[in-house]
């Protein structure tokens, strides 16, 4: 397991972070690398042709609506299953195989070829409405002597319904979890159904980072702002639920000690930076504004006080303002809407020109973005799998240096070098 450093801190602490299993294993090589090709960065048009909802300006150049770039190496691209149900995370386990969720409730493992298990039971109930259900799902850093497999999903509670945090062990069989445990909830639960988030990640002293949809409705959403409520956040959480010691709020009056930054919408990608070490997330905007940002501790990135998106109804959200004093700018955002969801970092050298390329599986935009990375700023945009006409949900980087990615429509797809 390889290890990076972690130090991007208000806290003055240094953070070590693991390249944990899931979206941000570095897969080593087993092909020889390719002929060195380099990528043109923003040689071509932007990828995206179609108006925005709105004329607001980025807060710099690069923001949004790049050059486009286009990957030299051929590439092979195959369906490997066709009839997976509802798959909403794909987790990466030691021995190259992958945990998979599905949105009803239950998890299967998949061979790299897509081959199916049965489906693991004895997971806690679910609320599968809407864009609830079971949600991502990752393994301990010691899963290879502990087991033991870290899920999030929309739970029933008094009120509605939240996000709940669960562990337990995966049996010697695979065919159920032994004694799944809530860790965390968050709270407040709300009455509907929309935008849990979520994504779970560890850092390298087996503690979690969870990301937290904001829920979605007019009167819930500003509790993204609001440091007593554990929505519209990124959490950091013991294996236990409990919070991290020495969080950036933790001697903040009534602010809840978890939370790690706050002010996002719905967080339904992130992913380790191997090159920086840094905290990546994507979320949905409104109609426009999806958004990449770097997660820094006790940071605000705004939501619903700034964004590039309107309301659906066409109205401006809130004061109609961008940018402002306090506030992280995303570092890319999209307008009209793509609907980013699991992200990944490429780290494999079969592919050399994709190496430290961001790729974001995108819902309504019906492709798989590969954005080009340097110094933090996107350089360039380039759309792949997008004659498939496919919901991409989840995405990670296989031992093979190939990306592995599942769809709302059940299929399992690798893209790999031809
Ligand atoms: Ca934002």
């Amino acid at each position: 397991m390889q290890t990076i450093t972690y130090k991007p801190f208000l806290i003055g602490l240094s953070l070590v972070a693991v390249l944990t299993a899931c979206r941000n294993k570095s897969a080593p090589s087993e092909d020889q690398p390719g002929k060195g090709t380099t990528t043109d960065s923003a040689s071509l048009p932007p990828v995206e042709t179609n108006a925005p909802n709105s004329n607001y300006k980025p807060a710099f150049a690069g923001q949004t609506r790049i050059g486009g770039v286009r990957t030299k190496t051929p590439l092979s691209i195959t369906v490997l299953n066709s009839n997976l149900q509802r798959p909403w995370a794909i987790c990466n386990l030691p021995d190259g195989r992958f945990l998979v969720t599905q949105k009803g409730g239950k998890m299967v493992i998949l061979t790299p070829n897509g081959q199916v298990s049965k489906e693991i039971s004895n997971l806690p109930a679910v609320v599968d409405e809407g864009q609830g259900g079971l949600l991502d799902v990752n393994i301990d850093p010691q899963f290879a002597s502990n087991r033991m497999v870290y899920w999030d999903y929309a739970e029933k509670a008094t009120g509605g319904s939240l996000l709940a945090v669960a562990k337990g062990k995966l049996s010697d069989d695979e065919t159920r979890i032994e004694n799944p445990q809530v860790i965390y909830r968050a709270t407040p639960a709300y009455n509907g159904s929309l935008q849990f988030g979520s994504r779970i990640l560890f850092d390298d002293e087996g503690n979690l980072f969870v990301s937290t949809g904001e829920r979605g409705a007019n009167d819930i959403r500003v509790k993204a702002q609001d440091l007593s409520a554990a929505i519209g956040k990124v959490v950091h959480i013991t294996k236990d639920g409990k919070p991290v010691p020495n969080g950036p709020f933790a001697n903040t009056p009534n602010a809840r000690p978890e939370i790690f930054a706050y002010g996002l919408r719905n967080p339904e990608g992130m992913t380790w930076n191997p090159e920086t070490h840094e905290l990546w997330e994507v979320e949905f905007g409104p109609r426009g504004g999806d958004e990449v940002n770097i997660i820094r501790a006790g940071k605000n990135y705004g939501w619903p006080v700034i964004t590039y998106g309107i309301e659906y109804s066409g109205e401006k959200v809130g004061e109609g303002i961008q940018q402002k004093s306090g506030m992280e700018q995303p570092i890319y955002y999209w307008d009209p809407v793509i609907s980013p969801a699991g992200t990944t970092f490429y780290n494999s050298d079969v592919i050399p020109e994709w190496k430290g390329n961001l790729f974001i599986g995108a819902l309504s935009g019906n492709h798989v973005i590969r954005l080009v990375i340097k110094d933090n700023k996107v350089t360039g945009e380039e759309r792949l799998l997008a004659d498939k006409g496919e919901r991409f949900r989840a995405i990670t980087q296989g031992k093979d240096g190939a990306l592995y990615t599942v769809t709302d429509g059940g299929k399992l797809y690798r893209i790999g070098k031809k």
